[in-house]
């Protein structure tokens, strides 16, 4: 069965494509297969109200069984900051490099203790006739000030996850079993795979 992944973002196409790996009779499609489809803009206030957001309009539009990710870095000592703004925290256009620079100038001003954050990845999986299923986890970690690593995108220089002594961008591979969307896949799988074999 085909599935399209309604994102632009080739990082997370690449998670999604390795942690998909074991599920039979799964064929992953993205948004690079559809050069000329428009995503909504992402208005809704929480992950889960934008992934909705973004599965329902993608499975529509395309036709298709349809997984949406809307995901970021929450720090609770900045009131929830970058949360939902995560892929635009330094504008609407920014970049990832943009973004980390102006979390740090922000986070060297907390006190060591307040460091504290979460990746959170909200999960939602549509078809044409409405959403089937919306799932949401969190990894909690805390923030350094400088960047360490070059692996995997956004914030990942950033985050090191608890019991962890290495950011997310140091860790390679060991992100993708131990992740926000990880844990969010593993919630996901019951009803895709209920899905695929009915
Ligand atoms: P799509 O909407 O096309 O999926 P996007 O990158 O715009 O792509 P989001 O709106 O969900 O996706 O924003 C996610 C941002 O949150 C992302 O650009 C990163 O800045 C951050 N983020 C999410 N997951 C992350 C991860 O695993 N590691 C590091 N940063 C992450």
């Amino acid at each position: 069965m085909e599935i399209v992944l309604a994102t632009k973002n080739l990082h997370k196409i690449r998670e999604f494509r390795e942690m998909f790996k074991g599920v039979k009779g799964l064929e992953i499609l993205s948004l690079s297969q559809f050069p000329h489809y428009q995503p909504p803009p992402e208005t809704g206030a929480t992950f889960a109200e934008n992934a909705e957001l973004k599965a329902l309009h993608a499975a529509c539009a395309l036709n298709c069984l349809v997984i949406a990710d809307d995901s970021g870095l929450v720090v609770p000592a900045l009131n929830g900051r970058p949360g939902v703004n995560s892929r635009r925290y330094a504008g609407e256009e920014s970049t990832d490099a943009e973004n980390r620079k102006k979390l740090m100038q922000e986070i060297k001003l907390l006190d060591e203790g307040a460091r504290s954050a979460y990746f959170e990845c909200c999960l939602s999986l549509a078809t044409p006739q409405g959403i089937k299923k919306t799932v949401s986890a969190k990894v909690e970690g805390t923030l350094i000030t400088e960047e360490l690593g070059s692996d995997g995108f956004g914030y990942d220089p950033l985050f090191i996850k608890l019991d962890y002594d290495k950011t997310f961008a140091q860790i390679g591979k060991v992100k993708d079993r131990v992740s926000h969307r990880r844990k969010a896949v593993e919630k996901l799988l019951p009803t895709l795979e209920a899905i695929i074999s009915a």
